[in-house]
């Protein structure tokens, strides 16, 4: 019976800005993050000016893994991790993006964080930047408005890529590059690309013009790094949410068609190296303007990536006939013609629980790139209750379960070339989107409220020895 490959990457993911803390320690800047308020179930998080004195941050302290580290990589080893995804704070390493010379601290927190993994065989796979970007180049640069930040960015990327270039060999260039498709949520932008649309602009315009320099920098990065070293293996991110046709009308079925666009346009650029014909449409229909300098197709073309890393949570169902509200409600995927799918059920935020959609992704996205796929994020956000001195998230262990038998089934039985998994926020850390703890992930409780307040002590919950158990079989016990 095939199984899944003897050297398939079983991980886990995480993200500087949601676990790290030490925010402002030795010498790191402040990043877009870092200025997010907490936000709540339905309460949007809102971007500060600055960091307002009277405001809780849930970012800057987080979980303090930045003091903590040996303590929870020795969780992660004892767990039998092969691999750990995390991301080098960018503000950790140019303080203000734009500065003479690197921290030094900055980068020798991760050399000491790199040998603490590697000294208990698990692999860093690598996120340059996750959504932290240097406050000073969102403000006085207008962040990727600006042409000059690519140079910023690919400064950064070169310095990393040299100084770990012997430790670090998966590496991805942007998270979730495509959520800033989703207009309607200013938070994609902002902590994507460091912009705010002013009154007056045309917001999906200023996306294409600020994913364009981004998607010089991606290209521009890549092929920095395969000069330093030919062995990096240098992947995208995107946020996966597949778009279901509500019925077998064609109009849905169209429909559909037509939004997944929204999903593939970063990657269609990031693996074949241009920009693809719906796009190039859609620029000349609606009189977008694209700062395209001459050259820009080399560079696009000279950059592709190795690999295609993505996240997956959920899936939408978009219906013709339905004009919903732009409301961006995550219940419809934030999406104007979403509809609820009656046939799969919800988390308690709202997120639909999908596992055959993943198998479906898989062979979509493999189908349509041909190259191997790397499922980066994937994971159940709940509240997890402690129960005599247990925590037994039953819920996190069946929609983990269900998904990974998707997974090896699009592997073992459709030939899906795949990576590795490694399932979101292998630990508990702060929610992105909500910048809650108590919409939590991990396998690994932290003593830590929505507040601020708690021990921060770690503790293991029922699903830490069910994925040791998972990973000692490569996912043949269940
Ligand atoms: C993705 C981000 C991650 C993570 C995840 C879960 O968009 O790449 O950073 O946060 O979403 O989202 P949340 O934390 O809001 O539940």
């Amino acid at each position: 019976m095939k199984t899944l490959p003897k050297d398939f990457l079983w991980g886990g993911a995480l993200a500087a800005h949601q676990f790290e803390g030490g925010w402002d320690a030795d010498g790191k800047g402040p990043s877009v993050v870092d200025v997010l308020t907490a936000g709540a179930h339905g309460v949007a998080r809102r971007i500060t000016d600055k960091v307002e004195p009277d405001e809780f941050y849930p970012n800057h302290e987080a979980i303090d893994f930045y003091h903590r580290y040996k303590e929870d990589v020795a969780l992660f080893a004892e767990m039998g991790l092969k691999c750990l995804r995390t991301s080098i704070g960018w503000s950790r390493i140019f303080p203000n993006g734009d500065d003479a010379e690197p921290n030094e601290a900055g980068l020798q927190f991760y050399d000491d964080l790199f040998d603490e993994l590697l000294k208990h065989d698990i692999e860093p796979i690598i996120t340059l930047s996750h959504f932290e970007m240097p406050l000073h180049l969102a403000r006085e640069y207008g962040g990727f408005r600006n042409r000059a930040v690519v140079d910023h960015f690919v400064r950064f990327a070169e310095v990393c890529f040299d100084r770990y270039k012997d430790k670090v060999k998966y590496w991805m260039t942007f998270n979730e590059i495509n959520n800033k498709m989703d207009v309607n949520n200013p938070l994609f932008l902002w902590t994507n690309s460091g912009v705010i649309v002013e009154d007056g602009e045309n917001a999906r315009e200023v996306m294409y013009q600020t994913g364009h320099h981004e998607l010089i920098a991606s290209a521009l990065a890549v092929a920095k790094g395969k000069a330093i070293n030919p062995d990096f293996e240098i992947g995208a991110m995107v946020s996966h949410v597949p778009i279901y046709p509500f019925s077998s009308n064609p109009d849905d079925v169209m429909l559909a068609e037509e939004m997944m666009r929204q999903r593939y346009f970063f990657p269609d650029v990031q693996v074949r190296g241009v920009y693809p014909s719906y796009a190039l449409n859609e620029f000349e229909r609606e009189g977008y303007s694209i700062p395209f300098l001459d050259g820009d197709e080399e560079i696009l073309k000279n950059g592709t990536v190795d690999y295609l890393g993505f996240s997956y949570y959920m899936s939408t169902t978009v219906k013709s006939d339905v004009v919903a509200d732009n409301s961006g409600d995550i219940v419809n995927g934030g999406l104007p013609n979403g509809v609820e799918n009656p046939y799969i059920k919800s988390s308690d935020w709202g997120w639909s629980i999908d596992p055959v959609g993943l198998r479906y992704v898989l062979n979509r996205l493999y189908d349509r790139y041909q190259i191997p796929l790397f499922i980066v994020e994937n994971g159940f956000g709940a509240v997890d209750e402690i129960v005599d001195g247990k925590i037994h998230d039953a819920a996190r262990i069946d929609y983990l379960k269900a998904h990974i038998e998707q997974l090896k089934q699009a592997v073992v039985y459709d030939g899906v070339d795949l990576i590795g998994y490694t399932p979101w926020g292998i630990i508990d850390i702060v929610s992105f989107t909500t910048g809650e703890m108590k919409k939590r992930y991990g396998m690994i409780y932290v003593d830590r409220d929505n507040e601020g307040n708690g021990s921060m002590e770690r503790m293991k919950k029922d699903s830490f020895d069910w994925y040791k158990h998972v990973i000692e079989t490569n996912g043949e016990a269940l």
